[in-house]
């Protein structure tokens, strides 16, 4: 008769190799000259925040002198820095925004 175990497929969990990507916070640095209501705007519009979130943040980085927008993996918060900047510069504002590593 036939053994039935001949076929026996083990299943072991292997080590994890693949860790999470590293996350990136995107920094907005206070100035003198660029508006309250832009800063507030590009938070809305980049970062996703509704006006009240937009004037928190806001009013943080004009009081400490910078603040964290969100958190986003390398390529998403590349592209927010570029698009601040980008909008920043299109409105003749000094605004400046940075990507930073978490950890
Ligand atoms: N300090 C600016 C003002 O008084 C407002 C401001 C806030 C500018 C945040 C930049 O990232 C900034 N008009």
């Amino acid at each position: 008769p036939a053994s039935d175990d001949g076929d026996a497929v083990v299943l072991e969990r292997l080590p994890q190799k693949t860790q999470p990507p590293q996350m990136y916070r995107v920094v907005m640095l206070n100035d003198d000259y660029t508006p309250m209501e832009f800063v507030i705007v590009v938070l809305q519009e980049f970062f996703g925040k509704d006006r009240e979130a937009a004037t928190q943040i806001m009013l943080k980085i004009h009081l400490d002198g910078k603040g964290v927008c969100g958190v986003y993996s390398r390529d998403i918060a590349a592209t927010k820095v570029d698009q601040v900047m980008e909008a920043a510069h299109q409105a003749g504002h000094p605004l400046q925004c940075l990507s930073e590593p978490v950890e």
